[in-house]
């Protein structure tokens, strides 16, 4: 029997034998996993351990904060600091960056990270995950400020999320493809479990959270009409909906099966160009999304191409199938941007 490939051994191998990652880059990435595997351990446990339900507090975003978005949160702090790997990490739970303090060695990379992304669905027992992303932080000399987080998805050096479903799987991309690990709880170990994941090009499968429709902008409302409308409308085929509340779990299926993932810009808050953050939830997404061969938009523009201007950025994204999303990019072609 082939032996089975740990998540140490792979990326060991992809720094020693492929040279895409450098090792601090790779400790980095150990790390994170540690922390996710403490963190599924205790949403595991749910109300055995009493990390269920919600604080007293509010984040930045202004949403409650669940106990497990907490102790995510910390869990990863706590992990990431002292390594030396880091300069700085920044999380959808803080209001400012977390500099990593004098008292440990700084390294030359920024993390970014959602720690509990679909927390709403945490007492639901659904599905939820962590997102994180890395960049490098620029080589300027001087220490570290939110202004080095300024760089677009483009410029990440490694993404993934951790689903905490009916398995807890790991999936990551430091540019050479997609790869998958699921944890093996006896072992400990996140396991290979899937390599070069690749999204088909085209689905019947859409994903969208359809009570928002009457403030959609024209052409998202003209997709999901035309996916509606089924094999006698103008797309000539009967569409399937799935809508999970749980961008993770929606991504995760996107990536197992193909499908498009839509949170778009809505008129609730024109201010605000969509619900979801850019360096937490779009950016890590995006490019894991594109690593498998689909794609990744805002409707106007390439997701990894939008250059942030603040840390708690949101933005509109339509990612997955590569067919499905340019078909759903040429519908705002020409169409003025809101
Ligand atoms: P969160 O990071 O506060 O959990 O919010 C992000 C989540 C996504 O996981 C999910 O796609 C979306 O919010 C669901 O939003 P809605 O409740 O509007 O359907
Ligand atoms: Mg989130």
């Amino acid at each position: 029997m082939a032996s089975k490939i740990s998540l140490t051994r792979y990326l060991v191998e992809h720094q020693r034998v492929h040279a895409v990652i450098p090792s601090d880059l790779r400790l980095l990435l150990e790390v994170v996993a540690r922390a996710c595997k403490s963190i599924s351990h205790a949403v595991n446990k749910g109300e055995l351990g009493g990390v269920l339900g919600a604080t007293e507090t509010e984040n930045i975003q202004g949403e409650v904060q669940k106990k497990l978005d907490i102790i995510a949160n910390e869990v990863l702090i706590e992990a990431n600091e002292w390594g030396g790997h880091l300069a700085a990490m920044a999380s959808e739970e803080m209001e400012g960056i977390y500099v990593v303090p004098h008292r440990y060695p700084k390294g030359e990379y920024l993390l970014m990270f959602d720690p509990l992304d679909g927390s709403s669905n945490v007492d639901v027992n659904v599905s939820i995950g962590t997102i994180f992303s890395v960049l490098r932080k620029p080589d300027n000399g001087a220490g570290v400020s939110e202004a080095d987080f300024m760089q677009p998805g483009c410029k990440q050096v490694a993404a993934g999320y951790c689903v905490y479903g009916p398995q807890t799987t790991l999936v990551l991309t430091v540019g050479d493809g997609v790869a998958m690990f699921t944890l093996d709880r006896e072992q400990g170990s996140f396991v290979l479990t899937e390599e070069d994941v690749k999204i088909p090009p085209d689905t019947k499968e859409f994903a969208i959270n359809m009570s928002n429709m009457r403030h959609w902008d024209t052409p998202i409302k003209t997709y999901v009409d035309e996916c509606l409308a089924g094999v006698e409308g103008p797309r000539g085929k009967d569409f399937n909906m799935r809508w999970i509340a749980s961008m993770v779990a929606d991504v995760h299926r996107i990536l197992t099966r193909g499908g498009v993932f839509l949170y778009p810009w809505d008129k609730r808050e024109p201010g605000k160009p969509g619900k979801l953050r850019l360096m937490y939830e779009a950016n890590p997404m995006g490019w894991l999304v594109e690593q498998a061969g689909g794609a990744a938009s805002t409707g106007r523009e390439r997701i990894l191409d939008v250059v942030p201007t603040q840390l708690h950025q949101r933005v509109s994204v339509i990612l997955g199938s590569k067919n499905e999303v340019e078909h759903i990019v040429a519908l705002h072609a020409g169409t003025p941007a809101p």
